[in-house]
């Protein structure tokens, strides 16, 4: 892809400019391309700055502690950490199109299913781990399970997005996943996955990819098959991303 991942040795970019925003992140890093998703759907512009994350520059610690990606850098020395902390900022600081409902009760259930969410996020690292073929049909039923609220909650509105008739904060902190759902699909066709369950979220995935926010992040199924393929077996080289 020709994307450049820092690393160790690489100099650290001089700090951002005021009133100018840096996102730290990792072109395949699912909690990266959240904060990319709520940038995009501000239309904000941002300087972007990859990071190898198997062999990390040497100061990437004092931007942040835990070494991870995503890292809003929002100029002042100001830095912002954990996706959906860096989302919130940013829905704050730039605030149309609001990605939050007027509706407080709906706000409240979609934080709920945030949650439920980030429950199933260690579920779904089974199937990037170096078992995951044996792991697959067990995940694949605990994720059918875990995404039953999600099919519920678009029942009870009838809306096309979980925001309503635009993509909102949910849409975007879950799409991520749903992008790379369909990789995994596409590498194990034997598991046979429970589709018809869920037409509300089938439809919801369509049309989330009609956005011109996951447009602009989106990427093939090839390309993300072939970076789980190399993370699984251990043989993933940024340098050659
Ligand atoms: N809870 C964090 C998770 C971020 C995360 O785990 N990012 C991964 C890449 S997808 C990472 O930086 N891994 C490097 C590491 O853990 O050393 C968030 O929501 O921002």
């Amino acid at each position: 892809m020709g994307v450049k991942f820092l690393k160790k040795g690489d100099p650290q970019p001089p700090p951002v400019e005021a009133g100018k925003l840096r996102l730290y992140s990792m072109l395949y890093c699912p909690f990266a391309q959240r904060a990319r998703l709520v940038l995009a759907a501000k239309g904000v512009p941002f300087e972007m700055v990859d990071i190898n994350l198997k062999n990390k520059p040497e100061w990437y610690s004092a931007v942040h502690p835990e070494t991870k990606v995503p890292a809003l850098e929002v100029g002042g020395g100001e830095v912002v950490v954990e996706s959906l902390d860096v989302s919130d900022y940013l829905d704050r600081k730039f605030p149309e199109p609001p990605l939050w409902s007027v509706d407080q009760e709906k706000n409240l259930r979609h934080k709920q299913l945030l949650q439920t969410f980030g429950k199933m996020i260690p579920i779904y690292m089974k199937l990037l781990g170096p078992n995951a073929s044996q792991a697959v049909e067990d995940v694949v039923y605990s994720i059918a399970a875990g995404i039953q609220p999600f099919e519920n909650e678009l029942a009870k509105t009838g809306s096309k997005y979980f925001g309503g008739a635009r993509p909102g904060m949910l849409d975007y902190m879950i799409w991520p996943w749903a992008e790379r759902m369909e990789a995994l699909r596409a590498m194990h066709p034997d598991v046979k996955l429970p589709l018809q369950d869920f037409p509300r979220l089938m439809a919801w995935g369509a049309a989330m990819k009609q956005d011109p926010a996951v447009r602009a992040s989106i990427m093939s199924v090839e390309a993300h098959a072939a970076f789980i393929m190399k993370y699984r077996d251990g043989s993933l080289d940024y340098d050659k991303l």
